[in-house]
């Protein structure tokens, strides 16, 4: 191992030049919270008591590496495993089919008491809970929808599930002491462009209404409304697309509900980065799922690269880094699912500290005095900066493993426990 103390020294001097505090930078990246979502551990199978396993609603894991947790013991397993080699502040993210009741508890009436082992684990370890309806892989989720069912008796149901969620929600916020983030994300949409495209979204606005209208009691709780453009089986039309979750969460007006916004929920030339400057003039708050699109909404690992930077550095750029609530999203069932989380959150977390390394006090300056040759000059001149040297140091205060210090680690755990499941 080189000299990681020494090489950090030298990178502060850099930084220090163009006045950067990198110690600073540290502080606010470590102290930023991550939601690790707990569904990269199986697939997003659930630890449900029923017989289907199959995943629906236009999301898909793909591979088949060998390891996969088959309870929520062995999932909370691997996540302490995992977390130990993510440096920085982390929430934990639940989705409801991640119930762990004695039999199968239907969605429309699952309690906080099914979620009790979570808890526990949540606050023995100091951690704050993040909760996710589940409108998903279930038999009453099909392609007629769900939350804009024209069936009166499904739609019910899923308002039921809303219902029930925000209840545990408020739940987790008690037990953890900190407020809960809840993200609603239906898959309803269609294959192809519906006759009446209009009537489904007046039922999920019904819907959306009808599960905040029962639950106008519920105390700390934050609800995201996730839009999307599209799902496989669903190409040409989904229900809650971006207009309507946008018009939804502006038109709602309560300080609760506010917008998610999924990195790999749009057109290949839009991004998440470019619409959030828009957003944060009409919002206060925005929750982020933090992916990787390749080529579709694949949700492959979060990488180290343009798009997630980018997203960072403008955070960072307009000071809404602490109004933004982070969380992770993807599911890779081709590599050690260990190894997907560690990559994705440690990257997360890179983009964080390496946008709060941006020189943003003199390129303000430099735009204000419409000096647009130096602004470009700058921004160019950091992409070289030596970034490297300052996440090692980083990690190695925070005992996370230098570099790739943490891959035998989990290799070792792979030997020793996924093979053997
Ligand atoms: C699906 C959405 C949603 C899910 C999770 C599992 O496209 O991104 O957030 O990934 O609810
Ligand atoms: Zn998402």
């Amino acid at each position: 191992m080189y000299d990681v103390k020494k090489a950090y020294e030298l990178a502060k001097e850099y930084y220090a030049q163009y006045g950067i505090d990198v110690d600073k930078a540290i502080e606010i990246a470590d102290s930023t919270p991550i939601s690790m979502h707990c569904w990269q551990g199986d697939d997003v199978g659930g630890t449900e008591l029923n017989e289907d396993k199959s995943l629906t609603g236009g999301i898909q894991t793909t591979g088949n590496y060998p390891g996969k947790a088959r309870n929520g013991e062995e999932l909370r397993a691997d996540i302490d495993v995992a977390m130990k080699y993510i440096p920085g502040a982390l929430r934990m993210n639940v989705h409801a089919n991640y119930q762990e009741a004695d039999t199968y508890v239907d969605r429309d009436q699952i309690k906080p008491e099914h979620f009790q082992k979570w808890v526990d684990w949540a606050v023995e370890r100091g951690i704050a809970l993040d909760f996710n309806p589940t409108y998903f892989a279930h038999p009453l989720s099909t392609e007629k929808g769900t939350l804009s069912c024209a069936d009166e008796e499904t739609r019910k149901f899923w308002v039921r599930h809303g219902i029930a969620c925000r209840k545990i929600g408020q739940y987790f916020a008690e037990k953890t002491g900190k407020a809960c983030v809840i993200n609603h994300w239906t898959p309803d949409g269609d294959k192809e462009v519906p006759f009446d495209t209009l009537s489904p979204r007046i039922r999920l606005k019904k819907s959306y209404d009808e599960i905040f209208a029962a639950t106008t009691d519920c105390k700390d709780v934050v609800d995201g409304i996730e839009s999307k453009v599209f799902g496989i089986g669903a190409e040409s039309y989904t229900v809650g697309s971006h207009e309507f979750c946008m018009g939804y969460v502006m038109n709602a007006q309560k300080d609760h509900i506010i917008m998610t916004l999924d990195a790999g929920h749009y057109h290949p030339t839009q991004t998440v980065s470019a619409m959030l400057p828009g957003i944060y003039t009409f919002c206060n708050n925005v929750l982020l799922h933090v992916t990787r699109a390749v080529r579709w909404d694949s949700d492959h690992v979060v990488g180290f690269e343009d798009e997630t930077r980018a997203i960072f550095e403008e955070l960072v750029r307009m000071g809404k880094l602490q109004d933004t609530y982070i969380a992770t999203d993807f599911f890779d069932a081709s590599i050690n699912r260990i190894c997907a989380w560690v990559i994705g959150l440690r990257n997360t977390r890179k983009a964080i500290l390496a946008a709060l390394l941006q020189p943003v006090a003199t390129q303000q300056k430099l735009e204000a005095d419409g000096d647009v040759s130096a602004r470009l000059a700058w921004k160019e001149e950091f992409k070289a900066a030596p970034f490297a040297l300052v996440w090692d140091y980083y990690c190695a205060t925070k005992n996370a493993g230098v570099g790739l210090e943490w891959l035998d680690e989990v290799k070792k755990y792979e030997q020793e426990v996924l093979l053997n499941r």
